[in-house]
């Protein structure tokens, strides 16, 4: 930090007058060697870095991970091993549709994008609030988000755009119907869970394998917020769910949450009912309880917004030893996409930036690129292999082999079963949750401008349910679908 006070350029010249722009003469024309004026401006309408395409509004928090249950019978990850294990974290929460200026409280999945910073490297687990997804094939998300996103015309929403979408994809009814639920918008972020969504593989140090699904649980308990208390703070204040994270923490009110995990043997994937790698179906707990791994406190506020909050980057494909990917066609999709998001969003070189920053040593032999400024590795060699001793790899951090059968093909999952864990959903519900969640999704869908859309939305509430269908179509004030 320099002695003196003074005002400097970004080269560091101090600044002779930040108040008037020279001009030739009293009240003559600005001068272009006025490079303090022009350097203030041209950085000034270079300040945006393109928010996030999707989950563009989003609060983050610094804090840590502890180990309450050791996990090295089933993985070699030690950010999972050792009772009382404590490893750094952050963690960004988000909406999914809206842009950066748009309001928290609005009803949509929250991101739950966890980065560990491991002693074997970052291990980012990018989930949402909800344990499902509206798709389960990477090659339909981009069209999803359209739907969620505005009009190309209008620059409005377009409901018949979403449920159109919804009602030609009945993958989605069972997120959908959590989504209009009540936890569709929750009362704070701190009242919410958070959860990995796709299934995971851990692989232990005899590398024996498990497939597995994360649960965050809350600690502060899940709280929803209703519709009308949504819409008027969405007026009042845009950043609510943003401004009670941070004062929670800032007055020392750290929020936890309690990570568990369903754990699955390998060869149950082959004969369990539902397809254990479609992200639009949950395990049930009975089937695969929950097994306590540990606590995640949140007990730093970030210093800087841009620094840490928009400029960190997550990725699913950041994998540590011990944590591999499963075939689920979503995380597979997303295993090139994060990365991809980030090296356009922020740079070539985002995972230096501090927050992104590893906290074990980085050696490889990357090199170059936009905004290198870690010294690039000085002279060291820039090769491999070589005879000079440069870093190596290791086999024994392979990835798991496993078996592969069939023909390479663009084929659909074998399920089309949309209807039963939805309307078990439906089902688990009082008849209080039942009937916000009928009035939200009629509220919903009256502005759709195809009744063909709505009666084909309907079928499938039918099909969940047809108490649920039928409440729908009531409300609707269209025809009862018969037996399908
Ligand atoms: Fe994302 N998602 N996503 N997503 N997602 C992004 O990455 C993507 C999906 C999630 O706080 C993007 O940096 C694809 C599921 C979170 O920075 C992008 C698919 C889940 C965040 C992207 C999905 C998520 C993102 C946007 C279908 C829950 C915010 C900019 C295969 C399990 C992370 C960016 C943060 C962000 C791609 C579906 C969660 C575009 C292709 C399912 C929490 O890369």
């Amino acid at each position: 930090m320099s002695n003196s006070n003074n005002l400097t350029t970004s080269w560091g010249a101090p600044v002779g007058d930040n108040q008037n722009s020279m001009t030739a003469g009293h009240r003559g024309p600005t001068l272009i060697q006025d490079v303090h004026l022009l350097e203030k401006l041209a950085h000034f309408n270079r300040e945006r870095v393109p928010e996030r395409v999707v989950h563009a509004k989003g609060a983050g928090a610094h804090g840590y991970f502890e180990v309450t249950n050791d996990m090295s019978d089933y993985t070699k990850a030690k950010v999972f091993n050792g009772v009382g294990k404590r490893t750094p974290m952050f963690i960004r929460f988000s909406t999914v549709a809206g842009e950066l200026g748009s309001a928290d409280t609005v009803r949509d999945p929250r991101g739950f994008a966890v980065k560990f910073y491991t002693e074997e490297g970052n291990y980012d687990l990018v989930g949402n609030n909800t344990p499902i997804f509206f798709i389960r094939d990477a090659i339909k998300f981009p069209d999803f988000i359209h739907t969620q996103k505005r009009d190309p015309r209008t620059h409005l929403k377009n409901p018949t755009a979403v449920w159109d979408f919804w009602s030609l994809s009945p993958e989605s009814l069972h997120q959908v119907t959590y989504l209009m639920g009540d936890r569709g918008i929750p009362a704070t972020l701190r009242h919410m869970n958070g959860y990995g969504s796709h299934t995971f593989k851990w692989v232990n140090p005899e590398g024996e394998a498990v497939w597995v699904k994360y649960h965050f649980i809350s600690e502060q308990g899940v709280k929803n917020m209703t519709a009308d208390v949504a819409d008027k703070l969405a007026g009042e204040n845009p950043d609510y769910h943003t401004e009670d994270l941070f004062n929670a923490i800032e007055k020392g009110d750290f929020p936890a949450w309690k990570l568990f995990v369903q754990i699955m043997p390998l060869e149950d994937a082959n004969t369990y009912r539902f397809d254990p790698f479609d992200v639009t179906k949950v395990w049930s707990h009975k089937d695969y309880p929950l097994v306590e791994v540990g606590r995640m406190v949140l007990n730093q506020n970030p210093e800087n917004y841009f620094a840490e909050v928009e400029q960190a980057t997550f990725s699913p494909g950041n994998f540590v030893p011990g944590i591999e990917a499963s075939p689920d066609k979503m995380l597979q999709g997303r295993l090139f996409a994060y990365a991809d998001a980030h090296r356009y969003r922020v740079g070539v070189n985002h995972n230096q930036l501090p927050i992104n920053r590893p906290r074990v040593e980085v050696q490889n032999y990357q090199r170059d690129g936009q905004m290198r400024f870690d010294g690039n590795v000085g002279g060291s060699v820039y090769y491999e292999p070589n005879s000079f001793g440069g870093p190596k790899e290791g086999s024994q951090h392979k990835q798991t082999a496993f078996a592969v059968t069939g023909q390479a093909d663009s084929v659909a999952y074998d399920s089309d079963d949309h209807y039963t864990q939805a309307g078990d959903l439906y089902r688990l519900m009082s008849e209080e949750e039942r009937t916000r969640l009928v009035n939200t999704i009629v509220a919903a869908m009256k502005p759709v401008t195809i009744n063909e859309i709505k009666l084909r939305q309907i079928q499938h509430f039918y099909k969940a349910d047809p108490e649920y269908g039928t409440r729908i179509a009531e409300g609707l004030g269209l025809p009862v679908p018969q037996e399908v």
